[in-house]
């Protein structure tokens, strides 16, 4: 399969993140309603209220909603906002990790626990102890420790910090000094809070020196991603305002990263996310666009495609099909 196809059209959902638990595909999207709040760079429009989990034995085969897995209404922090979430399996207990506005409209990221990988998921009490910002995605790496990579630049709320602290008068860096970088963080061994304060993720350029915040084209947005492949880790992320899914590579968890290129051109309409996972020995790019919905940014639909590397190890391009 080289050619992306939609993977439901019951519901709106997007920024799929796809794990294999116990031999099966598992998807863990937003799940994207018409709330009716105009559109703006706040994203305010992006008002999600609940996750459906999906599930598939074959990439080709049908896939399976199994209703709705945590709703806003059970979160008892919760303000607004149900946004990208992404899952984690440890000792036969699984973990769903979602950014969600408080109380003070302020993004947190929240958990939720099941003893099932489609849920029902309970949540906790409270966010995880000073979380910030949105898209948090967990990577399981083969030695068994757990790290969370997270962070979303302008509605994603990453401007408002430095060094994990709010600042008064939150900004983007001017265009010459290094870009905001997504944060990473190891996970407890109970997967329910961070074991460290989070570390910056500073992807650098051909030269070895950090990517610009002018350099819209390559720098972090949002929708980080990590996988492994041939032992390297491959960072991937979002350009946000210039819509492309990019990679970086390094040789451990923290980085740093090396930006090596585009896995995929813009898509029909304004976010771009994704997830990348190994099944039945072939690679997949889990993604979404908004062609299903007449272009309509709020209300995408999820995707995925065969992901193919070149021998030494760079990723080929994928054609988004937007501009
Ligand atoms: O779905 C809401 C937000 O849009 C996500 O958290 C971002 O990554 C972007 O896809």
């Amino acid at each position: 399969m080289k050619t992306p196809r939609y993977l439901v059209n019951h519901l709106y959902t997007a920024d799929p993140s796809a794990h294999v638990f116990n031999g099966k595909l598992y998807i863990y999207p937003s799940h994207d309603i018409e709330s009716g709040i105009p559109e703006n760079d706040n994203g305010d429009h992006f008002d999600m209220r609940d996750y459906h989990v999906f599930s598939m034995d074959d990439i080709n085969g049908e896939v399976t909603d199994h209703g709705v897995a945590l709703d806003v209404k059970n979160i008892p922090w919760a303000g607004r906002q149900l946004w990208a979430p992404d899952a984690a399996q440890k000792d036969g207990k699984y973990y769903l990790y979602f950014p969600l506005k408080d109380q003070n409209d302020i993004f947190r990221i929240g958990v939720a626990v099941s003893d099932r990988p489609e849920g029902p998921f309970i949540p906790q009490s409270d966010p995880i102890k000073g979380s910030h910002s949105i898209d948090p995605a967990v990577l399981e790496d083969n030695d068994g420790k757990y790290y969370m990579y997270f962070g979303g630049l302008w509605g994603g709320q990453l401007q408002r910090y430095r060094n994990n602290k709010a600042i008064e008068n939150p900004h983007e860096p001017a265009d010459n000094d290094s870009a905001l970088c997504a944060k990473v963080a190891k996970l407890s061994d109970n997967m329910l809070e961070y074991a460290e304060e989070p570390r910056d993720v500073v992807i650098l350029d051909e030269n070895g020196q950090p990517l610009k915040a002018g350099d819209h084209d390559r720098r972090y947005f949002e929708g980080p991603w990590m996988h492994k492949y041939q032992g390297k880790y491959y960072f991937s992320y979002s350009t946000g305002n210039t819509h492309k899914l990019c990679y970086a590579v390094g040789d451990n968890p923290y980085g740093p990263f090396t930006y090596k290129g585009v896995i995929l051109t813009p898509v029909v309409g304004w976010t771009t996310h994704h997830s990348i996972a190994e099944f039945k020995g072939k690679w997949y790019l889990f993604h979404h666009d908004s062609v299903p919905s007449g272009g309509k940014t709020w209300l995408r639909s999820i995707k995925v495609v065969e992901l193919e590397y070149n021998a030494d190890g760079t990723i080929k391009t994928i054609d988004g099909g937007g501009k």
